[in-house]
């Protein structure tokens, strides 16, 4: 984790009980950077808090918040379309469950480790709590690499991960969704194989699925159009809005596509998207319905870009998005992809905001140079809960055994997300922290939690 000095803005008094908190953290969960990277993040706002609620600090509260409630680890063995027979790892990290059943997505991805389900499972409790919804916090997922797989291999891959994952699940428990590596064709596979092994069309125990079979409307495009929704009151706050901006966006996966779709859609001029090969700008603009072929019905790579978009469009295959002067910035692939040289890149470009579409993408010491400068910086938790805002109203129609339709899902989904921009706003205000996003955020959800517990007693 790159080195920033803990908690140098925290009150005095503040200071030992956070400092042995960290430490606890980093002693008790070792090789976990990216778990400790993201406590870090947290523990470093809530000072204010703490000297406003000393109940804060009482029962153990923070403690307990950092430990998860439960940790499942699995063995997945299938077989290849050859017959050979492989093993991966499942993990499922039930975090919180205070305010409602654990909820969060499930990663695919050679990365996901134990320590990466934690980082993401911690973030969710607080993005979930943003929301104002009843959902818990957890994450899940492999180190499955879906990438070059037959979908016949995706399908038995799936059906191995839900013969063990199936027993933890539940409406009121567990109910996962999407990330990395995990749409709704993964998701039809995982729901297809709950069901035989339960023998029970209990739709409430996935979201992101299918709109005939029990999914909502809109959830695919959550993420992005949230995002987007909420770079848009960013902006507001100074002034401005999306029309004419120019924007850069990493990733080309769920929450980029329609990140870039909305975006345009407000007038936004959208010029980059990538792949973890490389990445693709295009100065008339991303040509949303190629992009879409490429990537989501060709699961092909964003290096065929250019070639099909003709000579506006080229393709560098090393170096980073953030080169690419901006109005501002979407980071909306994967963890740790802005780095301090990216952010003082996108700084002396002239960026006026940045959005995290992702989790966690831009790295401390980015946040600190960009914060520095006086760029408006919006932390995933907040930006991107649109997904499982989404996700929670899929919930809420499965268990009404009701279908609504895409104007309502999006109207409640822009509510939301307004209303998230203000509670963090406000928040950051209230604690003197103004126009700190990640301050707001941090807190915001943080006492929503807390409260929660503390009514809840020693649990
Ligand atoms: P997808 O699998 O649809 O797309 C992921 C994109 O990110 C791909 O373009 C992928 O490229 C790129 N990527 C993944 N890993 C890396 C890596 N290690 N280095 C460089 N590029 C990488 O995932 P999503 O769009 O759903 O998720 C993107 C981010 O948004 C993640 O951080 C996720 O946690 C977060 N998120 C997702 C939500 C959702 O509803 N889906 C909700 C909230 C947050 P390649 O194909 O080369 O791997
Ligand atoms: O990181 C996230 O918020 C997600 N991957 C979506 C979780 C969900 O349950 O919809």
């Amino acid at each position: 984790m790159p080195h920033v000095t803990p908690f140098d803005s925290s009150p005095a008094s503040h200071l030992p009980i956070l400092q042995r908190i960290y430490s606890d953290t980093l002693h008790r969960n070792p090789g976990e950077p990216e778990f400790h990277q993201s406590v870090h993040e947290v523990l470093t706002s809530l000072a204010p808090a703490l000297s406003a609620h000393p109940e804060f600090t009482e029962t153990g509260l923070i403690e307990r918040m950092i430990e998860p409630e439960r940790q499942i680890i699995f063995r997945v063995p299938w077989q290849d379309d050859s017959g050979k027979t492989l093993v991966n790892r499942g993990f499922r990290v039930e975090f919180n469950s205070t305010l409602g059943p654990y909820k969060g997505g499930l990663r695919f991805h050679p990365s996901v480790n134990l320590g990466v389900v934690k980082f993401l499972g911690f973030e969710q409790t607080f993005k979930n709590a943003l929301t104002g919804l009843n959902i818990g916090g957890g994450k899940g997922g492999s180190d499955f690499n879906p990438r070059g797989r037959s979908v016949e291999e995706v399908m038995r891959f799936c059906q191995s991960f839900m013969i063990e994952l199936h027993r933890h699940l539940g409406e009121h428990t567990d109910v996962p969704a999407g990330d990395i590596g995990v749409s709704s064709r993964e998701i039809g596979f995982l729901f297809g194989q709950y069901r035989r092994i339960t023998n029970r069309w209990e739709p409430g125990v996935l979201t992101g699925k299918g709109r005939e079979w029990g999914g909502s409307e809109a959830r695919t495009q959550a993420t992005g159009y949230g995002s987007v929704l909420f770079l848009e009151q960013m902006l507001k706050m100074r002034g401005e809005d999306l029309d004419g901006q120019r924007i850069t966006v990493s990733g080309s996966g769920n929450v980029a596509i329609y990140s870039i779709a909305k975006a345009q859609e407000l007038g936004a001029h959208v010029i980059t998207a990538s792949d973890s090969d490389g990445y693709v700008i295009d100065e008339k603009g991303i040509n949303l319905e190629l992009l879409k072929q490429i990537k989501e019905v060709e699961r092909g790579r964003i290096s065929a870009y250019p070639s099909r978009q003709g000579g506006s469009a080229r393709y560098v295959p090393t170096g980073c998005v953030w080169n690419v002067p901006a109005d501002a910035a979407l980071p909306s692939a994967t963890q740790n992809e802005l780095d301090s040289a990216a952010a003082a890149t996108l700084v002396n470009n002239g960026v006026k905001a940045v959005a995290e579409g992702a989790n966690m993408p831009t790295t401390p010491d980015a946040i600190h140079v960009l914060q520095q400068a006086g760029v408006a910086f919006g932390p995933g938790k907040a930006v991107n809960a649109g997904g499982v805002a989404a996700s929670a109203l899929e919930m809420q129609q499965n268990s009404g055994r009701e279908i609504w339709a895409f104007d309502q899902v999006e109207e409640e989904l822009a509510a939301i997300m307004c209303r998230i921009h203000n509670t963090c706003y406000e928040t950051a205000n209230q604690y003197g922290a103004p126009g700190d996003y990640v301050v707001g955020a941090n807190i915001a959800g943080f006492e929503r939690v807390a409260a929660g517990m503390l009514a809840q007693g020693i649990v």
